[in-house]
């Protein structure tokens, strides 16, 4: 470590100047990192990712280390230049790196100074970082030597940036290892799943860099290596990887203008759903924005005109509608440019106009030309676009028909709904019963005011397996549809909703766990707002009861049990096994279930929902009936058990 210049007044002096820097940092450490939990504390660790990938895309560093440390500090590796060890011209007596690390600068400042990275951001993040840890040894490979800075309690230099020895032959880089802030951050455990998808993506983004990850904490220790010839052609194999694709070969085309590059990659999949992936600098683009709609644009002019030039689509046909093409299409747009704007609600959404019409321009050419030379693919893309226009026109057939039937049986709900009185949706709960004695008994033990029931007969449609039309056509899921009363797809409106929790009441068994898992999927693919709004929730009877004095005690697993028994040792009484809820009385009903001051509802995530659509589309085909399959999920409490 550098020793610390201790009573070197000038030292003092530039000290203070440096808190000062840093110090709006940790009054608001929000305002920098977005939060102080987990994403907060894994934001430092990709910010210092990030100034290694710049370098990687600035063509210099072919390799990033990125290792958490048994103490707790992370750290990275990569074999770039070296940050700058000479004197910031803006800052004499300062190395630009201490510059780097010390100050809230913009990149633009870096830029005057004749430092040049290509779209990167001159390391804008490193000072964050310091800001928030408790030490950042800052190590520099570079012209033959080893150099070292070392900073303590939030970003003070102990000392200015030394040369410690040589460096081994030839190596260049930079390596960065920092303790998170634990009176800053409410836990300083990183997860290395967060840290290992971001890796993996960042691999998929620049082709051929070698990104290592290590976990050496105790009892955790793993390793993995991520390294992608292919790039964006490897990612989209990667997410159809668990899906049937339409063929085998994966489409690519780029282009690159002085300022502005894109790269696509596609291929389509048997499903129903599009998977578009958007990336400007390596950042994800969630809300999509301008290369997106260049994409979406183009990539509708060009396979009609390719269906009509191949006379796949006659003269008297209508256009297809970009999403007929997009079914089941899986892509990744990636955009690099020198100054991205990012805007919308999450900073999600990319601005630049120009983009637009490279993405557009790039599009119209490329994939026209793919599509000439690649002509069976061609006619399995236009035939799939095709069937889904059809299916389009059918479903909304079926949806005005679902609609006149509400219009003309008064409320329009359907037979088998037992509906509430009250008219309040605030305090209405339904509970989706799964077969016909189930839905009597809770019948019997719900309160009439504000919980309704609707049973359901045995398994609904796999809706990942099934297009739109099939969907709308069939009963159970129309009784879903008119029940909820707030529309489907695309015509949700949450608003409507006519109960705010929507309670899935399904045995603990297999049987149980698959009708789960499949409407579950249903409210993912057809009514996402209720996911993304918590308002789905799982009932989870109870496996045991058993007697303490004369009340009656539930006991969720096995486990409770035990533990029951450890805190209760004299307990005698024998324990009931509780049956499926078609076999429950009254009395148990309604305390595990129906009793909202005695029962256990699990709140389902968006997570959760979006792996039992997983386990949908990859695990329930109807081809398959009898494979068994077993899925946990990370929030022990819901099991997905398919067949
Ligand atoms: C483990 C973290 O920060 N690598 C890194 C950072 C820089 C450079 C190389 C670099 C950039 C430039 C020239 C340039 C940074 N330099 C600066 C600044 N890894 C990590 N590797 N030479 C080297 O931008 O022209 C900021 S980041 F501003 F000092 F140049």
């Amino acid at each position: 470590m550098a020793q610390m210049s201790k009573g070197s007044p000038s030292y003092e002096a530039s000290d203070i100047t440096v808190l000062e820097g840093l110090e709006p940092v940790r009054i608001r450490p929000g305002m920098y990192i977005g939060s102080t939990g987990p994403s907060g504390l894994h934001h430092l660790l990709v910010e210092i990712i990030d100034n290694a990938i710049d370098e990687a895309m600035a063509g210099y560093c072919t390799r990033i280390d990125v290792t958490l440390m048994a103490n707790g500090s992370a750290r990275v590796i990569d074999d770039g230049r070296g940050i700058p060890v000479d004197d910031h011209p803006n800052y004499p007596g300062k190395s630009a790196a201490e510059v780097v690390y010390t100050t809230l600068h913009a990149g633009g400042k870096f830029g005057d100074a004749g430092y040049k990275v290509s779209g990167g951001l001159h390391g804008v993040g490193a000072s964050v970082v310091n800001a928030l840890s408790t030490e950042l040894n800052l190590e520099i490979y570079r012209n033959d030597h080893h150099y070292q800075l070392f900073f303590k309690n939030g970003g003070k230099p102990q000392g200015k940036l030394k040369i410690v020895g040589p460096s081994p032959k030839g190596r260049t880089g930079t390596t960065v290892t920092f303790t998170p802030d634990p009176k800053i951050f409410d836990d300083v455990d990183f997860r290395a799943q967060t840290v290992t998808e971001r890796l993996q993506i960042m691999a998929f983004l620049n082709r051929g860099l070698e990104i290592r990850f290590v976990d050496e904490r105790k009892g955790r220790e793993a390793k993995e290596t991520f390294k992608y010839n292919g790039g964006i052609v490897d990612y989209v194999r990667h997410l159809n990887n668990a899906k049937e694709s339409l063929f085998r070969k994966v489409g690519f085309y780029e282009q690159a203008e002085e300022s502005q590059e894109v790269e696509v990659a596609f291929q389509w999949n048997s499903g129903y759903y599009e998977s578009i992936h958007s990336f400007a600098n390596g950042i994800s683009t969630i809300e999509g924005g301008m290369h997106e709609e260049g994409f979406r644009k183009a990539i509708t002019n060009v396979v009609n005109r390719y269906a009509r030039k191949r006379n796949l689509l006659k003269e008297k046909d209508e256009n297809l509608l970009g999403e007929d093409i997009r079914e089941g299409l899986t892509a990744i747009i990636s955009v690099r440019l020198t100054e991205p704007q990012f805007e919308g609600q999450t900073k999600g959404k990319l601005g630049n106009v120009s983009i637009r019409s490279l993405v557009e321009r790039a599009t119209n050419e490329k994939l026209a030309d793919w599509l000439e030379e690649n002509p069976k693919e061609g006619g399995q893309v236009v035939a799939k676009a095709i069937q889904a226009s059809r299916a389009r026109m059918a479903a909304r057939q079926a949806r005005d028909l679902t609609r006149r039937k509400s219009a003309l049986d008064g409320a329009g709900l359907p037979g088998k709904l037992v509906d509430c009185s009250s008219n309040d949706p605030r305090e209405c709960e339904l509970f989706i019963v799964e077969g016909n004695s189930a839905g009597g008994s809770a019948k019997d033990a719900r309160n009439p005011r504000n919980q309704a029931i609707l049973p359901i007969r045995g398994k609904i449609l796999n809706v990942e397996k099934a297009r739109s039309d099939k969907i709308l056509k069939n009963t159970e899921i129309q009784a879903l549809i008119s029940a909820i009363g707030a529309g489907v797809e695309a015509d949700f409106d949450v608003t409507k909703v006519r109960y705010d929790k929507i309670i899935l009441m399904a045995d603990a068994d297999v049987d149980g766990s698959h009708i789960r898992t499949l409407l579950l999927t249903f409210f993912f693919r057809q009514m996402t707002e209720l996911v993304n709004n918590g308002h789905i929730y799982v009932a989870q009877p109870p496996l045991f009861s058993t007697l303490v004095g004369k009340e009656k005690v539930y006991l969720g697993d096995d486990t409770q049990k035990t533990k029951f028994l450890l805190d209760n040792p004299t307990h005698k009484n024998d324990f009931q096994r509780l049956k499926g809820l078609g076999e429950m009385d009254y009395d148990e009903l309604r305390d595990t279930t129906m009793d909202p001051t005695k029962r256990a509802l699990l709140q389902i995530t968006v997570e959760q929902a979006a792996l039992a659509d997983e386990v949908c589309s990859i695990l329930m085909g109807d081809d398959v009936p009898q494979r068994r399959h077993f899925i946990q999920t990370n929030a022990k409490d819901v099991r997905f058990l398919d067949i």
